[in-house]
């Protein structure tokens, strides 16, 4: 639709920045933190980019109130950081660390000293080695009840100042990456064992919301999915049939559950087809019924366009993760659709299609068949920056793209959207998880890269100028 007059941006809408513990703390090994999964895997040749690790990565752990005071000299109104699992219990279970609660209550009330608004993430990706080691991690249901004491010890610590949670981050990418194209830990390729992990891991999600409902009254949680809205990629009725499938084994599959407790039909069948369906007990369906969130937390980076796939045709296809334009493989699943590249969108030089009007299409899905408030728990772009003398980064690619989609919110919540605040990805410059440090997506410049720590210094990009004035003036010149 096309509106005459947007609305505004609401009052006290949440204009925010997030991270993510392994991808900026660093002190992987200090103040009696344990092992994760990904200090383990970025370990093994060949897996990260020029074998990056976040061993370091920005030290945000010694330098929180540094970069929190670059936050409160933008005005940033929330900050969404994520919690390591192996501070607060270096095994996992059992034991609990008083110096990791410590740094988040630092953290905390750091934030609250200069008005922001905490958002933690409570998952996002760094398992206790140990629970891997013990009994393989979400392969088994004994995590529902250690992830489930974990939160309860999060809530309890923190639900007093902290009144927004994400419960998981990206269900669908940890799990698709961990156990589908191995790119992830623990590393592994089957089709079964992946729909079985993620039946765990939703199983855990249910089970911590409804341990919240008790502890945090006042707060709202919600997972945050990695949404990739589809598009047909002709009119011809069995390309939109390849995209009804993808988005019911990429979008409904996990959004259905957390939101209905219950799976997509067809996606159901095909899956039992395949012989690939997770195994649901009696029991399950009631747990994941109460464990309704209160949003839809959405991390958007780009679209899809999908053609149909015939039962020989393409599987598991190859990541661009060297920003070398152009060297991502086309993918799919036989028999039902594969990738084909839209010639409307640009894309970033990892191949990311950038379409902002994806986002406000992606939001209007998940409100007609939701009707939950969203919250934009990351979106940003991921490219090169240049430090020019002076410490000057003109990132004028990254407002535009930014302000672009700033402008399909808004469109959105014209269009009757539920939006409660817009977190970028990310704050500081971080690590990306497959990409090094040289896929930026900052305010901050962090002046280090993948051969050498240097000093590290934060430089203001001017893009953080330009996102401190969004925020004084709430969006209005959007
Ligand atoms: C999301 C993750 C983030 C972040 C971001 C950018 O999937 O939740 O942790 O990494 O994507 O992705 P990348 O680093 O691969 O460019």
């Amino acid at each position: 639709m096309i509106h005459k007059k947007l609305d505004n941006f609401p009052e006290g809408f949440l204009w925010g920045s997030a991270s993510a513990a392994y991808q900026v703390e660093g002190a992987w090994d200090t103040d009696g933190k344990g092992k994760s999964i990904w200090d383990d895997f970025v370990r093994i040749p060949g897996k990260t980019f020029m074998g990056t690790n976040g061993d370091v990565a920005v030290d945000h752990y010694n330098r929180y109130k540094e970069d929190v005071a670059l936050m409160a000299e933008m005005g940033l109104k929330a900050y969404r950081f994520s919690i390591a699992w192996a501070r607060i219990f270096p095994e996992g279970t059992g034991k609990i660390c008083q110096e990791g609660l410590d740094f988040y209550n630092n953290l905390i009330d750091e934030l609250i000293k200069h008005d922001i608004e905490p958002i933690v993430t409570v998952y996002h990706w760094d398992l206790p080695q140990a629970l891997q080691d013990l009994y393989g991690g979400w392969e088994n249901r004994q995590i529902i009840e250690d992830f489930n004491n974990y939160c309860i010890t999060l809530f309890e610590n923190f639900g007093d100042r902290v009144k927004y949670w994400v419960s998981l981050n990206e269900q669908n990418i940890f799990i698709g990456l961990g156990y589908l194209r191995a790119m992830h830990p623990p590393g592994v390729t089957d089709y079964k064992r992946m729909y079985e992990a993620n039946h765990i891991a939703s199983l855990a999600n249910a089970k911590a919301i409804k341990s919240f409902r008790k502890i945090v009254p006042d707060g709202k949680i919600g997972p945050s999915f990695a949404l990739n809205p589809g598009y047909p990629a002709t009119c011809n009725p069995e390309d939109v049939l390849a995209f009804e499938d993808e988005e019911e084994l990429n979008a409904h599959w996990w959004m259905d559950v957390y939101v209905w407790g219950e799976y997509p039909i067809a996606g159901m069948k095909f899956l039992k087809e395949k012989g690939w369906a997770p195994t649901v007990l009696e029991g399950d369906t009631e747990l994941l019924k109460e464990g309704k969130p209160d949003f839809m937390g959405v991390n958007y980076y780009r679209t899809g366009t999908f053609e149909k796939n015939p039962l020989d045709g393409v599987g598991i296809g190859g990541f661009n993760t060297t920003g070398k334009k152009g060297t991502t493989q086309e993918e799919g699943v036989p028999g039902a659709y594969k990738t084909k590249r839209n010639e409307y969108l640009e894309t970033t030089n990892w191949d990311w299609e950038i379409d902002p009007t994806g986002l406000r299409i992606g939001m209007r899905r998940i409100t007609s068949r939701y009707k939950l408030p969203i919250l934009i728990s990351e979106n940003g772009l991921g490219e090169f920056d240049k430090l020019e003398e002076g410490n000057i980064i003109n990132d004028d690619y990254r407002i535009d793209y930014i302000e672009k989609h700033l402008r399909a919110c808004k469109e959105a919540i014209t269009d009757g959207v539920d939006l409660i605040g817009y977190c970028t990805w990310s704050f500081t410059d971080l690590l990306s998880w497959l990409n090094g440090y040289q896929k930026r997506y900052g305010f901050v410049y962090v002046d280090r890269d993948e051969q050498d720590e240097k000093e590290m210094a934060r430089y203001k990009k001017k893009s953080f100028y330009w996102y401190k004035d969004v925020i004084m003036n709430n969006g209005k010149d959007i």
